[in-house]
């Protein structure tokens, strides 16, 4: 008999627990969303999450997350480490039934509210799945435990393999996402560094974190925060000017939802509420955010009132006025939250809804009473933004009047396409006269309608409403648009399903594209979400030499093009400091030819609210090589478009 082969008789248990798992990797989607590089960040945040809950139990202070030379990652806190004996129902060590059992998370212990099984919280066990490997260690009571495991399954039992300290306590998870699962399988720096910073901001005291010690030198970076959202408050204000030095702060639990709330108004037009629920971003709102508001417009109205900084004959503050310049942060925890609508992004607890409006109504009163020189400040800006709003109102009556009477009379500046069908058409937005002038010339009249813009464009976060309707710009494009805004907007209007921004490829361009980014974040956000906005990406040097024409697009591109044909007398190079300077044809064959000009697609990263991050995807002809650093470097100056 060869017995060499039936090294383990499965159990009943096992087998169910193989076949959870294997389920897993068999739709991974089903658990995490999807197997791009989302759903590889997601691995981190769910095995970084349990060990938030541990901070939360008040157990830990202090995470480390490591990229590590492989690939693969370490997460280590100093928590109790996860328990290492039996769980006698599953007859096998509870460590074991975490990684092994789908939603085993936080079945023991038990108590207090879990940053894991909120949204993404799918437990550690589908981390484990969907990895080549994963190693677990413990420290308990001066041993460390370590456990192995491949594709999910066990492949080193937890057996001491070592001593350390007696007072040490913790654990560190080490996992290698599996490349036969994941598109992408590198993480990106930035985008955890963002969300760690959150996380820490989110749990006050807790310090996380972060180093990279994949490239030559390690990056490390700590995010700790004592003053928690306060914090967060004022490091979102910190490039605006604050109106008052304090950041309101109020927070209690009222029937079992923890609620913590951080204010402080800047001098800018617009609001920036960030609601969170269990750490997790809610950029759809729901009623934690419905309370705030509620409360929010109840307690400055009463308080304006009683303090006759507003007359009997005069109307309520609405929430939207009171709300102007507003940074918040709403973070609530909660037992069993349900996340509702089209993304699962807002939160459907109704019990949300009076805790979060019973605490800001109670400490938001007491606060206004004392500190009535910051009431003021408020209510006075409130009534601004209140006459703003009216002014604006009756002017975007007018145009509504007017365009109805003239038939939506198209900007006179704008050279219209002949092709009716959106689809087929798209406007290319063209800073300044001349490069408007080439542009029409090199245009293809059918599908390519071209609205040169003037000078400066207005930055909608430094205007209130009213300058804005005003601005001649502005209402070029809206009326170009054809969609309407606010109240009015209607995308299936649209007259082009390609907007293009076409800058000059310096920092003036690069400003220009970022105050016409702002504006259709701010007033036609669906047009970014839904990916009709680009920026054309002109070249930045010509090259001539035998007669023959090369485009480079970045100065590395020029080096390798230099390299190919050789570095000697007979290379003329050009540096483009403008459109202005290419004349139609050039301008066609770089920029504007669809079958070779490069377009970077612009999207909005919904995840990382707080830091709005447009993203980049590049759309271009078959001719041009990749140009990836280029977009890197595009992505950055639009990262903060606040600042
Ligand atoms: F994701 C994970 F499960 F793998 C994981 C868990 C990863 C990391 C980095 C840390 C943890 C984790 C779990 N840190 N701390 C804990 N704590 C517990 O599991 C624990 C310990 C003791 C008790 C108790 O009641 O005595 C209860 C719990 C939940």
């Amino acid at each position: 008999m060869g017995t060499d082969k039936v090294q383990h008789e499965y159990g009943a248990d096992e087998i169910q627990i193989l076949e959870g798992l294997e389920a897993v990797r068999k739709r991974p989607g089903m658990y995490i969303g999807s197997t791009s590089s989302r759903g590889l960040h997601h691995l981190v945040y769910e095995i970084v999450d349990n060990a938030v809950d541990e901070a939360l139990a008040g157990y830990c202070d202090y995470i480390n997350i490591t990229l590590n030379e492989d690939d693969s990652v370490t997460v280590m806190d100093n928590g109790r480490g996860i328990p290492v004996g039996i769980n006698h129902k599953a007859g096998i060590p509870a460590v074991e039934v975490v990684f092994t059992v789908l939603h085993a998370g936080g079945k023991f212990g038990g108590g207090g509210y879990k940053v894991s099984g909120g949204l993404h919280g799918v437990g550690a066990s589908v981390v484990n799945a969907l990895s080549d490997w994963l190693e677990v260690e413990i420290f308990h009571e001066g041993k460390v435990y370590m456990q192995r495991y491949e594709r999910g399954k066990v492949v080193k039992k937890l057996t001491v393999v070592g001593e350390c300290e007696p007072g040490k306590t913790g654990t560190k998870v080490t996992f290698l996402p599996d490349e036969t699962i994941f598109e992408e399988t590198v993480f990106d720096y930035d985008l955890l560094k963002q969300r760690f910073r959150e996380m820490a901001f989110l749990t006050k005291g807790l310090k996380i974190e972060l180093s990279d010690d994949r490239g030559e030198e390690q990056i490390s970076k700590v995010f700790h925060y004592e003053g928690g959202i306060k914090e967060f408050v004022a490091y979102l204000n910190k490039s605006k000017k604050p109106l008052y030095e304090e950041i309101i702060y109020c927070e209690g639990v009222v029937n079992n939802v923890s609620v913590e709330v951080a204010m402080q108004h800047n001098d800018s037009y617009s609001e920036n509420t960030y609601g969170f629920v269990n750490n997790i971003t809610t950029p759809e709102g729901g009623t934690h955010i419905v309370g705030f508001r509620n409360a929010l417009t109840k307690t400055f109205n009463d308080y304006a009132r009683k303090n006759r900084l507003l007359k009997d004959n005069e109307p309520n503050l609405s929430g939207e006025d009171i709300r102007e310049g507003l940074t918040s942060i709403i973070s609530v925890k909660i037992e069993d939250p349900q996340f509702e609508g089209q993304t699962k992004q807002k939160l459907g607890n109704s019990e949300a809804r009076g805790a979060v409006d019973n605490v800001i109504s109670k400490q938001l009163e007491i606060f206004l009473e004392q500190n009535p020189s910051i009431a003021k400040i408020t209510v006075e800006k409130s009534v601004m933004a209140q006459r703003a709003r009216e002014a604006a109102r009756k002017a975007r009556d007018l145009t509504r009047r007017k365009s109805a009477l003239d038939g939506l009379s198209l900007p006179g500046k704008l050279a219209d396409c002949s092709d009716k069908n959106p689809e087929n058409c798209e406007i290319y937005i063209v800073e300044g006269d001349s490069a408007g002038g080439s542009a029409k010339t090199a245009r293809d009249r059918a599908t390519q309608a071209i609205l040169p813009l003037r000078g400066k464009i207005l930055n909608v976060e430094k205007a209130r409403l009213d300058k804005i309707y005003a601005n001649a710009e502005i209402k070029a494009m809206i009326t170009a648009f054809g969609t309407g805004i606010h109240e009015d907007f209607d995308i299936s209007k649209l007259r082009y399903h390609k907007i293009i921004i076409m800058t000059d490829a310096d920092v003036d361009g690069a400003h220009i594209s970022t105050l016409l980014l702002t504006f259709l974040y701010r007033f036609m956000p669906e047009l970014i979400k839904d990916g009709y906005v680009y920026l054309a990406q002109p070249p930045l040097y010509k090259l001539e030499k035998n007669k023959k024409t090369w485009y480079a697009y970045s100065d590395e591109e020029l080096d390798s093009i230099l390299q190919e044909v050789g570095r000697d007398g007979n290379n003329k190079i050009q540096r483009y400091k403008g459109l202005g300077e290419m004349d139609a044809t050039q301008l066609w064959d770089t920029t504007m030819d669809p079958h070779h000009r490069v377009l970077l697609r612009v999207t909005m990263n919904e995840e990382s609210t707080s830091e709005l991050d447009l993203t980049f995807t590049t759309l271009m002809g078959d001719k041009v090589e990749p140009r990836r650093e280029f977009i890197e470097e595009n992505a950055k100056y639009v990262k903060n478009l606040d600042v």
